[in-house]
């Protein structure tokens, strides 16, 4: 177990007196741990192993640009034996830890999170567990994690391991390898006894403390996974664990959530979460691929991940020899010059709570917006809508003291822009505001004969209900147990008349028969949670027929009808349809 020299509650005065945003729901004592997570917003992931070595290419076939070359030993089938002999005369005599660390810091960068172990089975350290690692098994003879935890170390970046505990496709009994090991024969059990768990047990006990072990590919069962959460618990209380520790299929667990790979969410969750991206198309390094973002790509991105509340986990594929591709470097260089201009905009921020503007994106820091313009508007104003707040004074971030023309009308702000001062990727300026940042309450609309749609992205949650990522890249609301678990929309109805709802969502057996309560206005539909089949199998169901008497703005509200144990479901959306003569319109599914 490691202790910290910090007081515990030093993170959460200070998340106090910024007045950090904390997602709904999580408990204090989960907050503490979560603090540096919540700041950091920008981290390294590296892949590298032996396929870094085949570089996308065995004998002849290659693994296309924009896909993953770090799976090249089962897209092709490549033999263990094969595998191994090739692994067997790696010697990245060029690796030098210190600059992969200096390297995250100059970017901005701060934590670092390194393949220990990807999916070929192939340990990066020195594992008595098996033989089949860096050390043991190759003429360089080095621990690259070790190398490299304590070069994050000396540099001030939060060293954090990725373990893939599921698949392996060197171990007879791991997942993955169906060409060289009859799937009806594998032993899962003696795999994850004997391998999966030791390793990760020596992970946690040799290389310090670790700030999260990042898990891929799911677990088979919730009760398999918690015995790699317990055994991270166990050794480091403090350590994060990414959400793909368990079933994919099941209530998603960890203490954060992943997009999918390269993934970006329609708008913010409240839960932590995070989005693992590469920097071209692959994330063990290929040749073939040399499609590299932009810096003014990857401050854009980053500004989208951070004004919805997440963080990014950009990734870098160091070569056979052990260096980093040059684009690579130019890349990040580029964006730690912004980041050491801007980063008062990133680190420590939160969500904007405005959404999405057509120029740009927003970051909220206490009584602080800032504005993220991805492109000067041809006639040099910035308009705010949206924002609830007197603005007491604007500027550019660099230009603090050269205060900006701002003027309100119909609930706009709009700031006279400078024309000098532009950055590539994003120019950031300062909205200093009367209270916590707030979005004007902005109804759902409707255009003519247009049903309104509600779903996760567009509604409020209150309660315990939470706006939460699932496997299929979608969103849903969860986590609601009693009827103070609410989901609720503000409409404004331009178009009376008779609508059909509809709502569509996921449930486990165990929520089948649940009651929950939709009002609509004054209107109470009591309605019985139906099975679905799966967890998230989604399908969509007849509430029957509403009048929506008058035009105007309406509330619709969701919750369960009386407390329970369980969740109620996984709300997908709730449509309400105008019946017209023609019949029903605009179905979306
Ligand atoms: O480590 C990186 C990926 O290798 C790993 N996650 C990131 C962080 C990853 N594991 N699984 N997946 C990504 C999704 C798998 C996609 C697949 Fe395929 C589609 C597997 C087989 C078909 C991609 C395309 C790999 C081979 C072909």
């Amino acid at each position: 177990m490691y202790q910290s020299g910090i007081s515990p509650f030093a993170p959460v005065l200070l998340t106090l007196a910024l007045g950090v945003f904390q997602p709904a729901g999580l408990a204090a004592a989960d907050a503490d741990r979560m603090a540096w997570f919540r700041h950091d917003k920008f981290g390294m992931f590296v892949h590298w192993g032996p396929y870094s070595r085949l570089a996308g290419e065995w004998k002849g076939n290659r693994i296309p640009p924009g896909t993953e070359a770090e799976w090249i030993m089962q897209r092709f089938n490549i033999p263990v034996a094969e595998y191994r002999a090739m692994a067997h005369g790696w010697n990245p005599v060029k690796f030098d830890a210190a600059q992969f660390a200096k390297l995250a810091r100059a970017a901005g960068m701060k934590y670092l999170v390194v393949t220990a172990k990807h999916h070929d089975g192939f340990a990066m350290y020195h594992s008595r567990v098996s033989a089949y690692n860096i050390v043991d098994w190759t003429p360089f003879h080095r621990d690259i994690v070790k190398e490299l935890s304590e070069a994050c170390r000396r540099e001030g970046i939060r060293f954090c391991v990725y373990y893939s505990h599921r698949e392996d496709w060197d171990d007879p009994n791991g997942y993955g390898n169906h060409w060289d090991y009859d799937p009806a024969r594998k032993d899962f059990e003696k795999y994850l006894r004997e391998k999966s768990l030791p390793q990760l047990r020596e992970l946690l006990t040799g290389y310090g403390p670790l700030g999260l072990v990042w898990f891929d590919r799911g677990m088979d069962t919730t009760e398999q996974a918690k015995r790699f959460i317990d055994l991270v618990h166990e050794l480091q209380p403090e350590c994060l664990i990414n959400g793909r520790v368990g079933n994919y299929s099941h209530e998603l667990l960890g203490d954060y959530q992943n997009m999918n790979d390269n993934g970006m969410p329609a708008g913010g969750m409240d839960e932590y979460w995070e989005t693992p991206q590469t920097l071209n198309g692959t994330w063990g390094y290929s040749k073939f691929d040399q499609e590299w973002k932009t810096p003014a790509n990857v401050i854009q991105r980053m500004v989208e991940i951070v004004s919805k509340g997440g963080n990014y986990l950009l990734n870098i594929g160091p070569m056979a020899d052990g260096a980093i591709p040059a684009p690579s470097v130019a890349v990040l260089e580029k964006v730690g010059e912004w980041m050491r201009r801007n980063g008062d905009s990133i680190y420590g921020t939160a969500a904007c709570p405005v959404g999405q503007f057509p120029w740009g994106r927003c970051t909220v820091k206490g009584e602080r917006v800032y504005l993220h313009a991805f492109q000067r508007p041809a006639d040099g104003v910035l308009r705010v809508g949206g924002l609830r707040n007197q603005v007491k004074v604007a500027y550019a971030l660099q230009t603090p003291g050269r205060k900006l023309e701002v003027s309100r009308e119909n609930g706009v702000t709009a700031i006279q822009l400078p024309a000098q001062g532009w950055e590539e990727g994003s120019t950031v300026f300062v909205l200093e505001v009367a209270g916590k940042p707030e979005a004007e309450a902005e109804p759902v609309t409707q255009g003519s004969d247009a049903p309104f749609h509600l779903d996760p992205v567009n509604g409020r949650t209150a309660g315990g209900a939470m706006k939460r990522f699932n496997r299929d890249g979608g969103f849903h609301i969860g986590r609601w147990t009693k009827p103070e678990d609410q989901a609720s929309w503000d409409l404004l109805v331009s178009q009376p008349g008779r609508y059909r709802v509809r709502i569509r969502y996921a449930a486990s057996r165990e929520w089948v028969g649940r009651k929950y309560v939709v009002q609509l206005g004054g209107q109470r539909l009591e309605k019985t949670v139906e099975a679905t089949g799966e967890w998230y199998a989604y399908q969509s169901f007849d509430l029957g027929v509403v009048t929506l008497a008058r035009k105007g703005p309406m509330r619709v509200v969701i919750h369960p009808a009386e407390a329970g144990k369980e969740n109620l479901m996984y709300f997908g959306w709730l449509l309400l349809e105008p019946e017209t003569a023609s019949g029903r319109l605009g179905r979306i599914d």
